[in-house]
């Protein structure tokens, strides 16, 4: 049997069809974050959304090293005390997988089937990926630079080392680091110890974890994680657009308590503070509209006094006056790039970006 009989395609699943077997081992392995924990400011490890392609390597930071050649007049490579005293940065990112939502479009892309869950935010500590490019000198034939995780497997057929590329603009503009740090701790196995890149404001794929290599080339990028999987498409057999920047969301706290199975809410009448969490990768968090009657009328949350140019979360509130009955609460984020969060995001094969608008079915009693 060959690689490819052997590899499961791509597909969306049929009408009516439910979570498959294999939707729900990928969702036992790679969990997302309670959304009780949008709470937090910043989200403890074990509760941060992790989501892994293959297996998680069993690495080790004595032996580890992280080189960057190729389109460079001074290859580098570096243990850990070497990289520790090129610099030292810490950058508060929220980080959101580009599947998150995909589990609520129709037809259902069958991959990781994300609700709304897939996000999460850390103090990422380590060394701009800038301060190294610049140490290794780019020579001018420089086009992309390919990061290399230490996590190997097969994806439709492909063998492959986990692998993405940014452009050379992007690498140095975004603010990325090489990270070695989560919340003040060594990484967890799981978000990529010992080193992992970290992209401000992209969706999670670009931020390769186990990172072990850097590479600068002379020509565009055409690996299986920038060319294949990650592009926005209707139709199987387009070259898509690329994934690239978190599309703005916001997400409530879900209120009072909830039922174990459908986590329909139970709150008393009253005032019931409202409270929860906004971001986008494209730029800071302006306005988060409220709707507690399923979207036919919106109401201004109060923002608080912070801003997310770090684009990290921002923290939001709105005071809901809660007569008996049943009610659906919804809200939308709108960011100073002028992107709006849609009440329906536009559906794609691959599942990407849906941050159509969270709801939440509460019972006032
Ligand atoms: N090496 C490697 N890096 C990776 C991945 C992977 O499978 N292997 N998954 C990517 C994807 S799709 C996402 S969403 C983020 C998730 O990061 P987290 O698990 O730390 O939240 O890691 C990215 N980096
Ligand atoms: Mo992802």
């Amino acid at each position: 049997m060959s690689v490819e009989q052997f590899s499961t395609k791509g597909r969306l699943a049929d009408v009516g069809e439910g979570i498959t077997g294999d939707e729900l081992q990928l969702a036992a392995r790679n969990h997302g974050m309670p959304l009780e924990a949008l709470r937090y400011d910043l989200t403890p490890p074990g509760l941060h959304y992790v989501l892994v392609h293959y297996d998680i390597p069993m690495t080790s930071a004595s032996n580890w090293r992280l080189t960057v050649d190729g389109c460079v007049e001074q290859p580098l490579s570096f243990g850990q005390t070497e990289l520790r005293a090129m610099g030292r940065q810490t950058v508060r990112v929220t980080l959101e997988c580009a599947g998150n939502g995909r589990a609520n479009l129709h037809p259902r892309p069958i991959s990781q089937p994300w609700l709304t869950e897939a996000v999460g935010t850390a103090e990422w500590t380590g060394v701009p990926l800038a301060d190294l490019l610049q140490a290794a000198v780019l020579r001018e034939d420089a086009v992309d630079v390919v990061f290399t995780g230490a996590d190997h497997g097969y994806e439709r057929g492909v063998e492959q080392d986990y692998q993405r590329g940014l452009s050379v603009a992007e690498a140095i503009d975004s603010g990325a680091l090489i990270a070695w740090e989560m919340n003040g701790h060594p990484l967890p196995p799981q978000h990529g110890y010992p080193l992992r890149l970290v992209v401000p404001g992209w969706y999670g794929m670009a931020s390769v974890k186990w990172l072990r290599s850097i590479e600068v080339i002379d020509h565009e990028f055409t690996g299986y994680q920038n060319a294949v999987a990650y592009r926005f498409r209707t139709e199987a057999h387009d070259a898509g657009e690329p994934v690239t920047r978190i599309e703005p969301r916001a997400l409530l706290i879900p209120p009072g308590s909830p039922d174990f199975m459908s986590r329909h809410r139970f709150v008393a009448a009253g005032t019931i503070t409202l409270r929860g969490r906004a971001w986008s990768g494209w730029a800071p968090i302006e306005r988060v509209e409220v709707s507690v009657d399923a979207g036919a009328t919106w109401q201004d949350a109060k923002l608080d006094a912070g801003s997310n140019d770090d684009l990290a979360w921002r923290s939001f509130e709105y005071d809901w006056d809660a007569g008996p009955g049943e009610h659906v609460l919804t809200v939308r984020a709108y960011d100073e790039s002028g992107r709006v969060q849609p009440v329906e995001a536009p559906w794609n094969r691959g599942g990407f970006a849906n941050n159509s608008a969270q709801r939440i079915t509460v019972l006032v009693q």
